[in-house]
């Protein structure tokens, strides 16, 4: 055996600088658990276990965000909170105090009404640092995403603000431009001649969040080009509710093409090993070009947000299966909040990896 496989770290420091001071989480105002210190700790904990060098993204500009998200919301992301302001609202940052729901009939042009419908909760509040922050995460995500495509194993994009919440025109659960598929749909037209078939390109999309990636499955729930597997709490009982189910196989074209693993509270590392061989063999059966994975650590047992009961000697465990596909693969930074183990869980996850 010779020396464990590097793998590229990708992060700008321009993600440090989204910073809200608050969400409403359980009925009540508390500090963002999205903070800052969470990629500081996992820097410091991939630089300790030697994973792989760090280096900043390159520019790919607008165009592969545009491939995913809609116009009009990434020109609502880009101008929300200067109208926010201008609206004489608060300076902590653009919260919704309505929603828009299926039903109404206005479709309300003001920010007040904007901000209701690009946002489905109050966990992703726009300050004027969220927008070129979460540019530069999905920057990550692109630059990751074309290691791999010229030829690496593994990267993996530290991207913070986090992604697979967020759909095509709505953000929330601490996201507001979805990493994973922007990646995934880079590495599609990146390595589709202009005149081909798109759908000889396929991608698997593994999401091991604790919380389900209801953004990713909803951008690719009618494409059979690209599998979206996700293991997590069941939205009976964890957010985000209303989706996750395992009745969601997909639609039109892209029916089963979409497979979701809701687990009960308390799930351990075997019950979860056991459905992770489960998704790798759906995986292993679509036979795609290249693996994007949705990485959360929020399963852990002391993680605060999750009720899962993962130890730390799951992550490598979880690495080392996902390396049994052999499969080029982008990692992308999800959850997993700042716990102290916060850096140890990733670093092992991706170090099972690595010696997988
Ligand atoms: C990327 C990511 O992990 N986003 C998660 C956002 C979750 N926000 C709302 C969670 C509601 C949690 N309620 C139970 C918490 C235990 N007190
Ligand atoms: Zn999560």
């Amino acid at each position: 055996m010779g020396a464990t496989a590097q793998i590229q770290i990708v992060f700008h420091p321009t993600q440090l600088e989204h910073a809200p001071a608050r969400e409403f989480l359980d009925g009540a105002w508390v500090d963002y658990l999205e903070s800052p210190r969470r990629p500081r700790m996992i820097l410091d904990a991939l630089a300790q276990a030697q994973l792989g060098p760090v280096s900043e993204p390159d520019d790919f500009g607008l165009a592969p965000i545009r491939a995913v998200h809609a116009d009009r919301y990434l020109d609502y992301l880009q101008s929300a909170y200067a109208k926010w302001i201008a609206d004489g609202r608060s300076r902590d940052g653009v919260y919704p105090d309505t929603f828009y729901k299926p039903g109404f009939l206005h479709r309300s042009s003001g920010i007040g009404g904007q901000a209701g419908a690009y946002a489905f909760d109050l966990s992703a509040p726009i300050t004027a640092h969220t927008w070129p922050a979460a540019y530069w995460s999905a920057q990550s995500a692109l630059t990751a995403a074309r290691l791999v495509r010229e030829g690496a194993h593994a990267a993996f994009a530290l991207c913070r603000p986090p992604g697979h919440h967020a759909h095509a025109d709505l953000c929330g659960g601490y996201c507001f431009l979805n990493n994973a598929a922007i990646a995934a749909e880079y590495l599609i037209q990146s390595s589709t001649p202009m005149s081909g078939d798109r759908a000889q390109t396929r991608i698997a999309i593994l999401d091991v969040d604790f919380h389900h990636g209801n953004g990713t499955q909803a951008i690719f729930y009618r494409r059979s080009d690209v599998l979206f597997v996700s293991l997590h709490a069941d939205p009976d009982r964890q957010y985000p509710y209303f989706m996750g189910g395992s009745d969601e196989r997909g639609e039109g074209e892209g029916e089963g093409f979409n497979w979701n693993y809701p687990l009960p509270a308390g799930t351990d590392d075997a019950r979860y090993l056991a459905t992770l061989d489960e998704a790798c063999a759906r995986i292993a059966d679509f036979a795609p070009r290249y693996l994007v994975v949705s990485l959360g650590v929020d399963t852990f047992g002391g993680d605060p947000l999750g009720d899962f009961a993962l130890t730390g000697d799951a992550f490598p465990r979880i690495g080392a299966r996902l390396a049994q596909l052999r499969l080029p693969t982008v990692f992308i930074m999800e959850g997993g909040y700042a716990i102290e183990q916060l850096g140890a869980n990733v670093a092992g996850m991706l170090g099972g990896f690595a010696k997988g």
